[in-house]
């Protein structure tokens, strides 16, 4: 009888799966039947932009945390797809940071082409994921949110992919709950224009908190602080910006960090991470991790030690994403279709272990930026995933710290050389600072009045 397969959310790291067994089936494999759920509208996961906060139409938490003007935050060089180049989508080259709506063009172009769209149910969110050792079968419950209907299925195999960057990790401070101004995760930041003029406290340093810092200051934010737990981002902020250790407690619109100094803001917000959240999983079955870049009991950084027919993609902290959810993808792939065998749970948990272990001892990003390269050239040569140089990949990203840390309002006007195709991207017609409107036809489109100058 025909296996089946559950892939879970049609973000890049489900779509990859779909693109691996579909590219399996072209070539004559015999492939399960996949079902992919989906509980947006429309595929490609975090880049398919809502508008929403809270909850949806439907009354399920927002997926969405992208926002306007949202850029790659790093070379699109590094996350491109080995089988689908940027210039086999758009007919040419493009530059190296493109904005959301021209990377969900990007991605969604490459599953359109391959005809997948036919195995994802969209609205329909998975409520509950259960395991029967005597059938080894998996039974999947889902709701269809237009038709208010649940039913449950049967699958040999199931894949989750429904991202970890979406359930905010929200820590309490004294005193915040009588702030006298806006107060919000990044989860729920849309637009920057909000905070033209005003002085906006960002919690964290990690990428949520210099993006959405930057772009407020792009936008019109008159003053931008920081507040770091454990390190500051360090980078040559220009006038307008300061980072500060931990906020202490909140007293009216003043905030008190740990170093005694205070500021008074207009707007805290929460760049403090996400969970990693399966609320469909039982405690058998679920992941139980920080955000990291490998996450423990899962072989290869995917299959689920104690039940390997249970997979993740995209579960760890990224560096790589596109290209390292189709790596995941092809393997987990070759697995299920036998092309690769698994060794004893032992075997298995000794091999993560160390990863972990190698993991925790990073000390800087270019440690951890070899690390996932590692992982990459670890996952790459037992499939069939065409070629991908991840010694110029690497090399790519750590440019890429390097232009960060020259200048961290101008890296994005950087251009680079696509590992794929050879070509060196094109200029932008516009600096990063001066690009205001990020729409793909604006990105695209050299302005009508800098083309004839
Ligand atoms: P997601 O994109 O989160 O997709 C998961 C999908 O699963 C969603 O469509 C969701 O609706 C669906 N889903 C969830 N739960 C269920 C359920 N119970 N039932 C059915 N469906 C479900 N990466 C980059 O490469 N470059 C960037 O510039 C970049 N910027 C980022 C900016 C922000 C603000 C964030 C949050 C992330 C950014 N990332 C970036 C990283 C991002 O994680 C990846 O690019 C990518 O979106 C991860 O894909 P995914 O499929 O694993 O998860
Ligand atoms: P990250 O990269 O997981 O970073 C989370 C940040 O939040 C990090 O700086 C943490 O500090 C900080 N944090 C977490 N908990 C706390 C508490 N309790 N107090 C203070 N600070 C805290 O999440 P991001 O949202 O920045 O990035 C996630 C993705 O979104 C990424 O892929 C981007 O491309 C966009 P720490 O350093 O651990 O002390």
């Amino acid at each position: 009888m025909t296996k089946r397969i559950a892939v879970i959310g049609a973000g890049p790291s489900g779509l990859a799966a779909l693109r691996a067994f579909e590219s399996a089936a072209k070539a004559g494999a015999e492939v399960p039947e996949i079902v992919c759920y989906e509980k947006q509208a429309n595929w490609g996961g975090l880049w398919n932009y809502t508008w929403r906060t809270g909850l949806d139409e439907f009354g399920e938490p927002v997926h969405g945390s992208m926002y306007r003007y949202l850029w790659s935050n790093g070379p699109k060089e590094c996350l491109e797809f080995a089988d689908y180049s940027f210039e086999e989508h758009f007919g040419r080259p493009i530059p190296s940071y493109p904005p959301r709506a021209v990377l969900h063009d990007y991605i969604a172009g490459r599953v359109e082409k391959s005809g997948v769209r036919k195995y994802v149910k969209f609205n329909t969110v998975v409520r509950d994921v259960t395991y029967d050792a005597g059938t080894e079968t998996f039974t999947v419950t889902v709701k269809d949110l237009i038709a208010k209907k649940h039913s449950s299925e049967e699958f040999d195999y199931v894949i989750v992919a429904n991202g970890h960057f979406s359930t905010p990790n929200v820590p309490y401070f004294e005193g915040i709950e009588k702030f006298l101004g806006r107060v919000m995760h990044a989860h729920d930041f849309r637009c920057a224009d909000e905070f033209a003029g005003k002085h906006v406290l960002l919690i964290g340093s990690s990428y949520s908190a210099e993006d959405i810092g930057t772009q407020c200051h792009k936008y019109g934010a008159s003053r931008i602080t920081f507040s770091y737990r454990t390190k500051p981002m360090g980078f040559d902020w220009p006038e307008g910006f300061e980072e500060k250790p931990l906020l202490q407690k909140v007293v009216g619109r003043t905030c008190h960090f740990k170093d005694g100094t205070t500021a008074d803001v207009d707007a805290i917000v929460f760049c403090t991470g996400y969970l990693n959240h399966y609320p469909f999983l039982p405690d058998e079955l679920r992941l139980d991790t920080r955000n990291r870049l490998f996450p423990p009991n899962l072989y290869k950084g995917i299959f689920w030690e104690p039940n390997p027919k249970l997979m993740y993609i995209g579960a760890q902290d990224q560096y790589y994403t596109f290209n390292m959810f189709d790596a995941q993808a092809w393997y987990a792939r070759d697995v299920v279709l036998g092309r690769i065998a698994l060794p004893d749970r032992a075997t298995m948990h000794a091999d993560s272990e160390a990863w972990v272990r190698r993991e925790e001892a990073l000390e800087n990003p270019y440690q951890a930026i070899d690390f996932q390269s590692d992982y990459m050239r670890d996952m790459l040569p037992a499939t069939d995933y065409p070629h991908l140089d991840i010694d110029k990949v690497t090399e790519l990203f750590k440019e890429w710290e390097h232009h960060k840390v020259e200048g961290i309002l101008t890296y994005r006007d950087r251009s680079y050389p696509s590992t794929i195709t050879g070509t060196v991207a094109p200029t932008h017609h516009t600096t990063w600072m001066k690009a205001m409107d990020d729409s793909l036809e604006a990105f695209l489109n050299q302005p009508a009045q800098q083309a004839a100058e």
